[in-house]
């Protein structure tokens, strides 16, 4: 923990010097920062501020709150992973990409605003989890989407349930991530510090969404929440609240149907979901720690100072609020993201309370400005223009 907190404010210090170039306006890549966007799955954005802030210990997500502008009203365009991912790809809102569920997507061959970054001069890298095109999930998710609005019950998850690894040690716990973490770090290393064109790189974890639970039957789903206690003792029990909920017969149909199909109408002890609250919690704590490592990496090249770092998710987790846990509802748990942006030419320690959404990235990453997009460097006197084109 110590190593981790001086991490931190050595970080700090390498930020606190004056940024390179502030005030440039170029058309094109050349001379811009570059950017890395960490983007994890299933992230609760409530946590990056208080009081959720006050029920996990997250030191990168507050490093970058004190460096940088962060969003306290940061909404996903659609609470489950296709159809967010898509409109943040493209810049549409849902209703234009289509993407209605994780069966349809954008075509793999969608030019997004990273591909059109590429034209126009940077270089450009992606690792981890993608899933914003169409044919990586089953026919059934045609039909399982949010809305879940058909006459009989499709399937049934697994009950959530918790798994611990009782190691205090224990930090790599969602292995797959760590790798595309490390190679992301990599290709930082071998590869993006040799260019002379400014880079975007794009890293998708996998955490904090809940793991597989086979032991559950044949639609098992993912309703295992699961990490080592070495994340367990970054959460504050006391601080976890313990969401009210209504009788099962005074639901809303459509809530009462995600709460069967989630198999979430049996009965659940206090502790039982204090327990399933606190191990999401440890696993937004690993997530932090990825991000960290991003950062680290980039002060450690030199490149922090000439590099601006956007975080956010993809969708929120309900954790048993509104007795269900996933997304794919409008509850606050569900639709609420982290968005965090620091780097040269961003504003510092500023909160901004204006409504945005995930598609606001394609026009932040483009200088692309009109009545109807909002570009985010518009909240964080961002003096960069990453490329003006439109
Ligand atoms: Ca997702």
């Amino acid at each position: 923990m110590l190593l981790l907190w001086v991490s931190v404010v050595a970080v700090s210090s390498a930020l606190a010097a004056p940024a390179p170039g502030t005030g440039a306006q170029r058309r094109g890549a050349a001379g811009a920062p570059n950017v890395v966007l960490v983007v994890s799955d299933s992230f609760d954005g409530r946590l990056t501020f208080h009081p959720g802030s006050q029920v996990v210990k997250l030191p990168f997500i507050n490093l970058m709150k004190a460096h940088g502008t962060s969003f306290l009203n940061a909404y996903t365009n659609s609470p489950i992973c296709c159809p967010s991912r898509a409109a943040m790809w493209s810049g549409l809102f849902t209703h234009l990409t289509e993407s209605w569920n994780n069966f349809k997507g954008l075509d793999p061959n969608y030019t997004t605003w990273m591909d059109v970054m590429e034209k126009h001069g940077y270089r450009t890298q992606k690792f981890g989890k993608l899933d914003y095109t169409s044919g990586h999930h089953s026919i059934s998710n045609r039909v399982e989407a949010w809305t879940r609005d058909v006459a009989f019950l499709l399937r049934q998850e697994g009950r959530p349930m918790v798994n611990l690894i009782r190691n205090k040690t224990k930090v790599r716990v969602m292995e797959k991530d760590w790798k595309n973490t490390d190679k992301a770090i990599n290709w930082l290393k071998t590869e993006a510090i040799n260019y002379t064109e400014p880079f975007v790189l794009y890293l998708g974890l996998n955490l904090p969404h809940p793991y597989p639970s086979p032991s559950s039957g044949e639609n098992f789903g993912s309703s295992t929440f699961h990490t080592s206690l070495y994340w367990l003792e970054r959460v504050s029990r006391d601080a976890i609240k313990i969401p009210k909920w209504l009788p099962l017969s005074e639901m809303h149909p459509v809530d009462y149907y995600s709460s069967y199909t989630k198999n979430c109408t049996g009965k659940f002890t206090e502790k039982e979901i204090k327990n399933i609250r606190a191990f999401y919690y440890a696993m937004c704590a690993e997530t932090d720690a990825m991000l960290g490592e991003i950062i680290l990496a980039l002060r450690q090249l030199d490149l922090l100072q000439k590099t601006i770092v956007i975080y956010f998710s993809d969708h929120g987790e309900l954790a048993m609020e509104h007795r269900q846990f996933y997304k794919m509802s409008m509850y606050e748990a569900s639709v609420h993201v982290p968005l965090l942006i620091m780097g040269p030419g961003i504003k510092a320690n500023q909160q901004v309370s204006n409504v945005v959404s995930l598609v606001d990235i394609y026009p932040t990453m483009l200088g692309k400005k009109s009545h109807i997009e909002i570009s985010l460097l518009i909240y964080c006197y961002w003096e960069y223009k990453l490329i003006q084109i439109f």
